[in-house]
């Protein structure tokens, strides 16, 4: 019980794939049943406050839509014809369709493939235990964070920066290529401390003026894909202007000098007429952070979702190293802090099961290897056989025209384990209904802050709904494959995990309901060197430390024109945005988030509008090489004109022509290490009439 509430309130995590992390109190009305969930007030980083869409959680998990039987596929592929069956028959089929195919083809045409739809370690990660014990093929798991992650740590050669909590205390907080008050509403509330309690300004940068941009003292506009040259224009000002700190440049970066000449002709001016900035809006941005000791950037990853984007994120990563502002409490540059843990995953990921041999498949490219392509598949058998948890890649993977065959392809196997009938759970063979995680247990770690949490299970499983972990182990004894990790409970994964990995285990995390694993200002803020071998930051990186296709990368922060530019028949560039009620396609079943976000749409200029004869509310065609697809015009002029987003990975059943945006996105690998360019696809438009 608790002053707020009649109800029992328990403590746990958000599960999302969130950098936020949010610690909850859950209210827990009956053996089945979840009422409102709230933000931790207690939790220093959460402060109280979550997003609207985790705040009616009850709605996702009480949705009359779940999934809650055993299900095989009676009529073609997607007809969503259905037989509910067992679990027992249920599990029996999926080993041994798998068992066939591999005595067919080997272990490599079976590929588990797996995201974050939930974030807990053990009901995440844990198909990786079978896939390890199993030799089946591997995933290189490049969706997401690979482009940032790559072009923060050839910088720094950590994933960490400052303590978050920090920004409270910075006098400028850039937030950089994310729409925080959508993807991480927690960054708002200790940015927006740092106005109020010190007039601290907030500057964003990004290609639309989205939410977040709307409450900035002041936003840079930029075309998609051009941060690189905003970054080295200002780095230009910084040392033309004597704002750039030399001698902390000598004692703790690598190439500066080299970095100083390099920039002599990158002006603003010429920043400008790449960047559809003006030259004064790049003075005044790089006036204004140079002359601010405290000063911290909030590096996003949509800025990176390019295919010049890790040499974007380098390049921002840079602003912090010239000025010195790591030297600074509220100062520095943050993009996640992953790098600040120390698991040991073994147990739950199977870790000591690893064949170096076996092959690694690129999810990205999900598409293309199911359709057969030997630029994956190698010598390698097809892929036959898929087991599918925590994703949807028939609407978030790029290339969906191909994606869509491959799933349609009689010869594969696809088991698909799931909450909700997602357009991949329709293309299952057998179809298993997942528990949300106030059903299960689990541990959590956040990226965008420094907490790990424990969320245990609140309510009884719904319906037949199983845990992922209770699948991975239920096909493992069928499958005969051997790990000790498959003949544990969720809970003792947890607090073995734990204590291998020297946190607190599961009964002390349970009791103080998170632990926060920040580290020491100094190390935080790199003044004990940077993580490099030489301690030093690099402004000159080398590339193939990061991956093994960095041939022709550039070897100093530059604007890198690798992107899909406009031309006279694809005279738009695409930025595919996350909206506010959805999570990816998590959440678009929920009734609050659908009418708040109505359908999909095009934001284009009203100077690009009136060029094509178009207007608010009419219909028009979309495409690229890839494809073409029809949605609705909505008159935005908070962009560039050329610049069009599309908000929100719409399942393709809300599309006109029933196949979402990924239609348009190219699969093709970015340099030097993979990834998926979400934000970099040159478009054109017609008026449909
Ligand atoms: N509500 C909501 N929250 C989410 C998600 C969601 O879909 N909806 N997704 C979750 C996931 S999986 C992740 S990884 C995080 C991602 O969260 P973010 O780090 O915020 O990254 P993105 O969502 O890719 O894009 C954020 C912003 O980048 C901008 N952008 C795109 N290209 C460029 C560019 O070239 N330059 C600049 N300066 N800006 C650019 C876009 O316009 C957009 O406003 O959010 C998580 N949180
Ligand atoms: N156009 C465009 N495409 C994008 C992006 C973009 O910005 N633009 N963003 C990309 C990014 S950053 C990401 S991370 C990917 C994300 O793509 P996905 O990881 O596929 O994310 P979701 O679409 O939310 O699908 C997650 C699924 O997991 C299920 N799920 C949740 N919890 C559990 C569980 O405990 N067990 C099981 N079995 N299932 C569970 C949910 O019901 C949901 O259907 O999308 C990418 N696609
Ligand atoms: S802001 Fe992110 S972590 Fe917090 S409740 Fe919402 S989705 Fe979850
Ligand atoms: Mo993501």
């Amino acid at each position: 019980m608790n002053e707020q509430s009649p109800f029992d309130i328990r403590a746990s995590a958000c599960p999302h794939d969130c950098p936020s992390t949010c610690a909850l109190e859950i209210e827990r009305l009956s053996d089945h049943r979840i009422g409102r969930v709230r933000g931790a007030e207690g939790n220093s980083y959460t402060a109280g406050v979550i997003c609207a869409k985790v705040a009616r959680y009850a709605e996702r998990t009480h949705h009359p839509d779940r999934l809650m039987h055993p299900m095989r596929r009676v009529g073609p592929k997607g007809s969503g014809e259905w037989q509910q069956i067992s679990w027992d028959d249920a599990l029996d089929e999926v080993a041994e369709e798998f068992l066939k195919r591999e005595a067919k083809y080997g272990a490599e045409t079976i590929w588990p493939y797996y995201y974050a739809g939930t974030m807990g370690l053990v009901q995440r990660d844990g198909i990786n235990r079978l896939r390890h014990v199993k030799k089946y093929s591997g995933q290189h798991t490049t969706i997401c964070t690979t482009l940032a992650r790559g072009g923060w740590m050839v910088g720094t050669g950590s994933l960490h920066g400052p303590d978050p909590r920090e920004m409270a205390k910075s006098d400028l907080v850039v937030i950089w290529g994310t729409n925080a008050v959508h993807t991480q509403v927690n960054v708002m509330t200790h940015a927006t401390r740092a106005r109020k309690d010190r007039g601290g300004k907030i500057v964003v940068i990004d290609t639309y003026r989205n939410a977040t941009a709307q409450t900035a003292d002041m936003y840079l506009c930029v075309n998609p894909g051009t941060d690189g040259a905003l970054a080295c224009a200002v780095m230009h000002v910084l040392f033309k202007e004597g704002m750039a700190d030399r001698a902390y440049m000598e004692k703790y970066t690598k190439g500066w000098k080299e970095l100083e000449a390099h920039l002599e002709d990158k002006t603003p001016e010429w920043a400008a007429a790449i960047t559809g900035l003006s030259p004064e809006e790049i003075y005044a941005f790089a006036r204004l952070y140079g002359r601010t000791k405290k000063s911290f950037l909030r590096l996003g990853y949509g800025f990176a979702r390019s295919r010049n984007g890790p040499v974007n994120m380098h390049a921002a990563s840079c602003l912090a190293a010239v000025t010195g502002s790591w030297q600074y409490e509220g100062g520095g540059a943050m993009h996640n802090n992953g790098g600040i843990y120390h698991w040991n995953k073994t147990l739950i990921e199977g870790l000591d099961a690893i064949d170096p041999e076996v092959r690694i498949l690129d999810m990205s490219r999900i598409g293309p290897v199911l359709t057969g392509d030997k630029t994956d598949l190698g010598d390698g058998p097809p892929v036959t056989g898929l087991l599918i948890q925590n994703t949807n890649p028939m609407d978030v993977a790029p290339e969906l025209g191909k994606v869509h065959k491959g799933f349609a392809r009689d010869d594969l196997f696809v088991c698909v384990h799931e909450q909700f009938m997602t357009e991949t759970a329709k293309m299952a063979d057998i179809l298993l209904p997942a528990t949300t995680f106030v059903e299960h247990d689990d541990l959590y770690q956040a990226g965008g802050q420094s907490h790990i949490m424990m969320g245990p299970r609140i309510i009884e499983p719904l319906g037949e709904c199983r845990s992922n972990h209770e699948v991975i182990s239920g096909l493992a004894k069928r499958l005969g494959a051997e790990h000790r990790g498959f003949g544990m409970t969720a809970t003792e994964l947890i607090d073995e995990t734990l204590k291998i990995s020297g946190w607190p285990d599961a009964a002390a995390l349970t009791e103080k309901k998170w632990h926060d694993c920040m580290i020491d200002f100094d190390s935080a803020h790199y003044l004990n060197g940077f993580a490099h071998s030489d301690g030093k930051f690099h402004f000159t990186p080398d590339w193939s430390k990061i991956g093994p296709n960095h041939e022709g990368m550039p070897k100093l922060p530059d604007h890198w024109e690798v992107i899909d530019l406009a031309d006279a028949e694809h005279p738009y560039r695409m930025v595919t945005a996350p909206a506010r009620n959805f999570l990816n396609t998590t959440f678009t079943p929920t009734p609050t988030s659908l009418k708040r976000e109505k359908r999909p749409a095009v934001k284009m200029h009203s100077v690009d509008a009136a060029a094509i004869s178009t207007e608010e509310g009419a219909i028009v065609r979309l495409g690229n090489k890839l494809g073409s697809l029809l949605i609705h015009v909505e008159i935005f002029d908070g962009l560039n004109p050329g610049t069009v987003i599309v908000e929100g990975v719409w399942p393709g059943k809300f599309f006109i022509e029933k196949i979402g945006i990924n239609l348009l996105i190219s699969a093709e690998a970015p340099k030097p290490n993979g990834g998926a360019a979400f934000h970099d696809t040159a478009v054109w438009i017609r008026p449909e009439r």
